[in-house]
């Protein structure tokens, strides 16, 4: 297939533009490199030493000659929407792959700025992208990276993308009785926690319009909170993604094995009964490889709930010292403050089924990954630097 990757040179577009090569597939990357920049910004870099993006698109060429067409520098909603118009134009995507999203809500909460510049890029971004495929490429099916954040925490199950048949339960002897419900088709209610994570709500309404009005055809992904650093586990220095652990770009499981590396205690924000689903990053590439190589029906708007388990923050920490301490490490829980506004006890069932339909299957045991997980970073522990672990950015 010919795939358009949006965010080429990010921590799962790196990752997914080599999976796809190697699967014999024809890629065309995108990226304006905001992560590597932001993350600088913020004083930290990426654990693992990845080559710059000249280096990686030399690499690329080099040795996937046939297949990866090029890589090139736009920014969405920021740019003239021409410049990605005219490109879809050339390249004529079967899919497209949108990753090329502000992805941090702790960043977006800084200030106005943060706040405006995360809205901009994803909201506008997102808005030209479809303009521009149902002006060039209109059969072309986009991939688009959500959130399982859009859904929020509420009070009941948790659907894929829309409002089923019989109304929710949230005891299981609800489900023994179930009611049809009357709103059943209509979008799941959404609850967003940050500015970051409305703007895949507005983007979940922009997409599922344009499918609706225009015809197109898309798989918008809630992705729960991804983890790790390897895909195959025989990457070496140039197919290596990068890995962030700092407040504002690292995810939960990775920051807390690389507190657990230089033996900072674990930051647990709260009382860390706080649930989400999790999936290690080598699930995300098949996952995202499965949506591509199997679209919907031209005119469908389609959502997948992407996650493997559901975990509270506390049994992370739980699993996270486990591993720790098996590898001979010490690693204590360091409760703080919870800089965010969110609900710290909560009911949680998200449905997930539709992924596993398609054919997906778990390649992992949670425990054993973070243990490898901790292995692959071990080695670059000298680069991590302690003063951008603690959180500093708060929701009130
Ligand atoms: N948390 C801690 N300690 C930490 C970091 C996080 O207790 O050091 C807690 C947070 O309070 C939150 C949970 O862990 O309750 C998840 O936080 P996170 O920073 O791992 O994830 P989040 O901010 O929700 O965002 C991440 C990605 C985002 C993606 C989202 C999926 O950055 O791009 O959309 O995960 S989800 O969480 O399902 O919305």
């Amino acid at each position: 297939m010919k795939i358009m990757i949006l965010g080429s040179d990010g921590y799962i577009g790196y990752p997914l533009t080599l999976h796809l090569l190697k699967k014999g597939h024809e890629v065309f990357g995108v990226d304006n490199y905001s992560r590597r920049q932001r993350v600088e910004e913020v004083g930290s870099n990426s654990l693992t030493p990845i080559t710059t993006h000249i280096g990686r698109k030399g690499y690329l060429k080099h040795s996937y000659s046939q297949s990866f067409v090029d890589q090139v520098d736009i920014s969405l909603g920021k740019d003239s929407p021409g410049y990605i118009r005219h490109f879809l134009k050339e390249f004529k995507p079967e899919a497209i792959v949108h990753l090329a999203e502000q992805p941090s809500a702790p960043w977006s909460m800084i200030s106005v700025n943060e706040a405006r510049a995360t809205q901009i890029e994803n909201i506008i971004g997102t808005l030209d992208l479809l303009w521009a495929i149902r002006q060039e490429c209109p059969t072309t099916h986009l991939v688009k990276l959500g959130t399982m954040g859009e859904y929020g925490t509420p009070n009941c199950d948790i659907p894929e993308g829309k409002i089923p048949e019989v109304c929710l339960g949230n005891k299981p002897e609800s489900l023994a009785t179930p009611v049809p419900c009357p709103m059943s088709g209509l979008l799941f209610p959404r609850t967003p926690g940050s500015f970051y994570h409305l703007t895949k709500v507005h983007d979940t309404f922009n997409i599922e319009f344009c499918c609706r009005i225009w015809g197109l055809r898309s798989t918008d992904i809630m992705q729960g909170v991804l983890y790790g650093v390897k895909v195959t586990g025989e990457e070496g220095l140039e197919q290596i993604t990068r890995f962030d652990y700092d407040q504002y770009f690292g995810t939960a499981i990775n920051r807390f094995c690389a507190q657990a590396l230089i033996n900072h205690p674990l930051t647990i924000y709260g009382k860390g009964e706080q649930t989400r689903g999790y999936l290690p990053l080598k699930d995300s590439i098949q996952c995202l490889t499965i949506s591509i190589e199997n679209p919907p029906e031209q005119g469908t708007y389609r959502t997948l709930n992407q996650f493997e388990d559901t975990y509270s923050i506390n049994e992370l920490a739980h699993l996270v010292q486990n591993a720790a301490y098996d590898l001979g490490m010490t690693s204590e829980r360091g409760p703080i403050p919870n800089p965010r506004i969110e609900a710290e006890e909560h009911y949680y069932n998200p449905h997930h089924q539709t992924l596993f339909d398609l054919g997906y299957k778990p390649t992992v045991n949670t425990a054993k990954e973070i243990k490898n997980l901790l292995l692959d970073l071990e080695p670059f522990s000298n680069r991590i630097n302690e003063k951008v672990i603690m959180p500093t950015t708060k929701w009130r």
